[in-house]
């Protein structure tokens, strides 16, 4: 005999059957296919579809070099704009608030292997919480782990190249959310070097004992001394937190030192140099912590601290198309493809580096170790937020960004080029060397206006309003978009 609910739809299913035919005799065939929600995008919302079509459009002709951007495949994209969408699953796998979630586990467990696959960690050592929504909320799901309120933390100055999440406040006002709910002390960038001023870390932290150090950079073009933040974490008796969001894919293809092996936690996104699928992971270490004085080991207590901060502290169900796009990514990023990619973004970077220094711009740092580099504009007499707003003019995307001793935000001296999306579109460095050209052009242009006028915003104005400067601008995007568009684009065709 059937269960009751077999027989009850059994039964059931004929008058659905007529219940649809009924309807479909009132509605037209497009009408039928939007009420079923099998209508495309571009059928049931032209509006929306033709704002896409202007993204990729715009992604395609322009030169994409913020260093945080990147281009995802068409495979991992697939799989994050799927069925996936539509399960809640709050939990984790095997232990879920919501049934249905047998192939969802799947995922999630699929997940977190390929992400300890992706970096070498051994599964006795490492655990990782693939659910986190993106770096912010991952950054601070992590300090919760560990962090009661007003628990001290330090991480890189905001001004100096650090995230907001690592605890940035200003003169007058806390800003992130880590600096209300933590008592945070930056760290800075020597302003002779442009490097960490890891002397200064060492001798704050001393008086400060904080109980997490950040190690990690948004606009930092050098490598970190993991080793010596870890000595200095073990002195002050703190946590090691690297977040490795800008430079995880250069990680993942072994291209510079890994944080792994000093850190505590390692957070970072999938959407940078990993070029996955837009989300956050928290990677955790497990087993022995340290050995007391009597020769007792303490083992870590990350695991469920890390995963019962994420869920049910901070979020709700996870979203596992996101999840499925980072391990389709993931897994692409265990292939030597993408170990070559990154040694060219590595490349590109150097070249670009090269040619800027060449044409007499000054480089925080004085060049790159990884995938950006960050551009001093104050010495030509512009700032980072006026050469912005002429590349964009003329199709070239870029972030204004503040350079150490900078006290404006939004006129800060700086501005931060990244490699990993145009390499991407299979840029070598000979097409580095032309963006470079091109950009060079754009400064210029920056230069003449800066000396006809005042604010910002007459500064903005007059690109607009210039007959001389907007037909010079045409003429450079021209060229820019000429060059840009014949250049693969991964992901989709059309959107
Ligand atoms: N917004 C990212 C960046 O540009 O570095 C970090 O979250």
């Amino acid at each position: 005999m059937l269960p009751f609910t077999f027989r009850h739809l059994a039964r059931r299913a004929p008058l659905a059957l007529s219940v649809r035919r009924q309807h479909a005799a009132t509605r037209t065939l497009d009408e039928e296919r939007a009420w079923t929600g099998q209508e495309s995008l571009s059928q049931d919302d032209p509006e929306m579809w033709d704002l896409l079509l202007k993204e990729k459009d715009r992604q395609c002709r322009g030169l994409e070099l913020i260093a945080s951007e990147n281009f995802c495949s068409r495979a991992a994209l697939e799989a994050q704009g799927s069925c996936l969408n539509n399960k809640y699953s709050e939990g984790y796998p095997g232990k879920r608030y919501y049934g249905g979630a047998e192939v969802v586990d799947k995922i999630e467990l699929l997940c977190q292997k390929r992400a300890l696959d992706a970096f070498d960690l051994d599964p006795a050592l490492w655990g990782v919480n693939v659910q986190p929504y993106s770096g912010s909320p991952a950054n601070f799901a992590a300090y919760t782990a560990v962090l009661n309120p007003h628990d001290r933390i330090m991480g890189l100055d905001l001004p100096d190249g650090g995230h907001l999440t690592h605890g940035y406040m200003s003169d007058v006002k806390r800003i992130s959310a880590t600096s209300i709910y933590f008592e945070s002390m930056p760290y800075k960038l020597d302003p002779a070097t442009g490097l960490i001023d890891y002397d200064q870390l060492e001798m704050t932290a001393t008086l400060f004992r904080p109980k997490l150090i950040i190690a990690g950079t948004s606009a930092y073009a050098r490598l970190i001394d993991y080793a010596r933040i870890k000595k200095l974490c073990t002195q002050v008796k703190a946590y090691l937190l690297a977040d490795m969001a800008h430079i995880s894919g250069l990680v993942a293809a072994k291209a510079i030192p890994s944080p792994f092996e000093h850190s505590d936690m390692v957070t970072t996104t999938t959407h940078k140099s990993l070029r996955g699928a837009r989300a956050g992971l928290i990677f955790f270490r497990k087993g022995v912590r340290s050995v007391d004085k009597k020769g007792k080991e303490i083992a870590y207590d990350l695991e469920d601290r890390v995963n019962f901060s994420v869920f049910p502290s901070l979020q709700g169900g996870p979203h596992n198309h996101a999840i499925a796009g980072v391990a389709v990514a993931l897994k692409q990023a265990q292939s030597p493809m993408f170990k070559e990619y990154i040694g060219q973004v590595l490349k590109n970077s150097k070249a670009m580096a090269t040619a800027l220094i060449s044409k007499g711009y000054t480089l925080v740092s004085g060049g790159t170790d990884n995938h950006l580099v960050l551009v001093d504009l104050r010495p030509k007499g512009i700032d980072g937020a006026r050469a912005e707003r002429v590349l964009e003019l003329v199709s070239i995307t870029a972030n204004k960004n503040t350079c150490p001793g900078d006290r404006s935000a939004l006129t800060p001296g700086g501005l931060r080029l990244g490699a990993p999306a145009l390499t991407s579109r299979q840029f070598k460095e000979s097409d580095f060397l032309q963006v470079v050209e091109l950009m060079d052009e754009g400064f210029k242009i920056a230069m003449d206006v800066k000396k006809k006028t005042g604010k910002l915003q007459e500064f903005k104005d007059f690109l607009l309003e210039d007959p001389e400067t907007v037909a010079r601008m045409a003429e450079l995007r021209r060229r820019v978009e000429a060059f840009a568009r014949p250049f693969p684009m991964p992901g989709f065709h059309d959107h």
